[in-house]
């Protein structure tokens, strides 16, 4: 098949999610087209079957604003029509959503039709969707869309509660690549951080207000106090300035390590011993999702579509929001030395139940319900 998949390029998981499934589905032997305003962050280096079209937003005088949903309108229909694409899949519904069903307009116009999957992941709908400025178009886009998913059953029911739609919504979890066996990153790298008997706690975010950064100093200065121990900060925006000066305040600037924004976190979660994913709301929780993969569990808060990857008790625990008393004895309990190597296999074991290998199909399976010929 020849999919065409509309994603933010960024660092942001709604980006990630498109980018990952493009280069499997690629792998898999479709034909992806990428549709974006610069290149994703994920897409790496050349492979087979993946071409990538730039949406070039133009400067002119007049517009105060750049009017991106048009220019992306016209590169879909562009896209489309140029490289005979049977389907379009995008990822996150402002605006990628409208620009879709316009460019669909259009096509049909000229007696090409076009299906096109709308993914939900997240703050399109419990944060910017909510907001009476864009829920009418919203809410006409999900309904206008072929097919509807959305990231988790939390999602999917937070949908269905704030939105009048007549559309299904499948239910399809973000994915990860799991290895046979948990990866051990090499003792050098480690070393570089924290002494043998130091655990290293991490965090990967966007640094926004809905990620409750400053909960993650607040639970591990508690941890620290009692087991002292690093912590990495991976990520950038908002909410950094803040969290530095707490550190500043507690005087934890030796002990907390901010890495900037990471292309690959990876290499950085193999010598993390807990992750650390407080948010006020998350619809999935992708990073948390990254790090069970390679065997690091998880302190989360309790909200949104996180308990459907995050199993108390098991790959990690969960408390309510704020509740950074709890996550830092929580905390301690996963890295108590009799705990920690049951946590670190039950992490990994609950990472496995997203394996690409059984997601991606799910998919698949919605698009040859809109294209079932090919
Ligand atoms: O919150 C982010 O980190 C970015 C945002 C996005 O749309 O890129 O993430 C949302 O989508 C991710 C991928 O599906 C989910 O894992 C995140 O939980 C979700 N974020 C929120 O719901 C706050």
């Amino acid at each position: 098949m020849k999919i065409g998949i509309v994603l933010y390029p960024t660092f942001g998981g709604s980006g990630v999610v498109a980018t990952e499934l493009g280069k499997a589905l690629a792998k898999k032997g479709h034909e992806i087209h990428f549709i974006t305003y610069s290149q994703p962050v994920r897409l790496g280096r050349f492979r087979e079957n993946i071409f990538y079209h730039e949406v070039s937003v133009s400067d002119y005088p007049l517009f105060e604003f750049q009017p991106y949903e048009t220019t992306l309108a016209s590169k879909i229909y562009d896209v489309v029509k140029y490289e005979g694409l049977d389907i379009l899949h995008v990822h996150y519904a402002i605006p990628h959503a409208s620009s879709a069903f316009m460019a669909q307009q259009i096509l049909s116009e000229e007696g090409i039709n076009i299906p096109f999957v709308t993914t939900l992941h997240g703050t399109d709908i419990t944060l910017i969707g909510k907001d009476p400025s864009f829920v009418p178009v919203v809410q006409f886009c999900i309904n206008a869309s072929n097919a509807v998913t959305a990231v988790s059953e939390s999602l999917k029911v937070e949908t269905l509660r704030h939105f009048n739609l007549q559309k299904d919504i499948h239910v399809v979890p973000n994915f990860i690549e799991t290895d046979l066996e948990i990866t051990e990153a090499p003792a050098s790298v480690r070393k570089a951080y924290a002494s043998l008997e130091e655990p290293i706690l991490c965090h990967i975010s966007n640094f926004r207000k809905v990620k409750r950064v400053e909960d993650v100093i607040r639970v591990f200065d508690l941890v620290n106090k009692s087991l002292p121990s690093k912590l990495l900060m991976v990520g950038d925006g908002p909410d950094r300035y803040a969290c530095e000066q707490l550190c500043r305040t507690l005087g934890l600037c030796d002990r907390i390590i901010f890495l900037g924004k990471l292309r690959d976190t990876r290499h950085v979660l193999e010598i993390a011993d807990v992750f650390i994913l407080p948010s006020e709301t998350e619809s999935f929780g992708l990073a948390a999702l990254e790090a069970m993969a390679v065997g690091v569990p998880v302190i989360s808060s309790n909200t949104g579509g996180i308990p459907e990857v995050n199993v108390h008790g098991y790959s990690g625990f969960l408390s309510e929001v704020g509740a950074v008393e709890s996550m830092a004895s929580n905390c301690l309990l996963l890295l108590d030395p009799r705990n920690k190597e049951r946590y670190r296999k039950q992490a990994y074991e609950q990472a496995k139940k997203f394996n690409l290998d059984r997601i991606v199909p799910l998919y698949e399976e919605i698009y040859h319900t809109l294209v079932p010929l090919k």
